[in-house]
């Protein structure tokens, strides 16, 4: 079930604003709006795909090339000491936007993460 009012679909129409670092024919990508560390950026891509489990896989792995190539874009350009590339499905699960999405969450020294 895909309910095309969930805010990522929102941001794919240009309803609202998002901070965009990345998009082509297929995915997008912006900063996190409630960054768990400097450079938290989410990858989504175009289509309708609720979670993981829904998403076709010829759109999955252009979602996981996007989100490779964001990726070391921002591990270029805040230089943290590793990242994790995170995905939630389900509220369960922790997810809260429903819309598949996978979180690049730069990790530095002395910063602790809730995700
Ligand atoms: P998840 O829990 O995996 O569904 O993560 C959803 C993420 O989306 C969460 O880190 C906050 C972020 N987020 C929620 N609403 C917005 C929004 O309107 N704009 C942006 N840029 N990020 C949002």
């Amino acid at each position: 079930m895909y309910d095309d009012n969930n805010v990522f679909a929102k941001i794919i129409r240009g309803e609202i604003p998002a901070f965009k670092v990345h998009e082509d024919p297929h995915t997008l990508a912006f900063m996190d709006a409630m960054p768990q560390s400097d450079g938290h950026t989410l990858v989504i891509p175009k289509v309708r795909a609720r979670n993981f489990f829904d998403i076709e896989p010829q759109a999955l792995a252009r979602l996981i090339e996007s989100t490779q190539w964001v990726a070391r874009g921002v591990r270029q350009a805040f230089n943290p000491g590793g990242i994790r590339i995170l995905q939630f499905n389900e509220a369960m699960a922790g997810q809260s936007v429903f819309h598949i999405h996978f979180h690049i969450i730069p990790c530095y020294e002395g910063t602790e993460l809730l995700m």
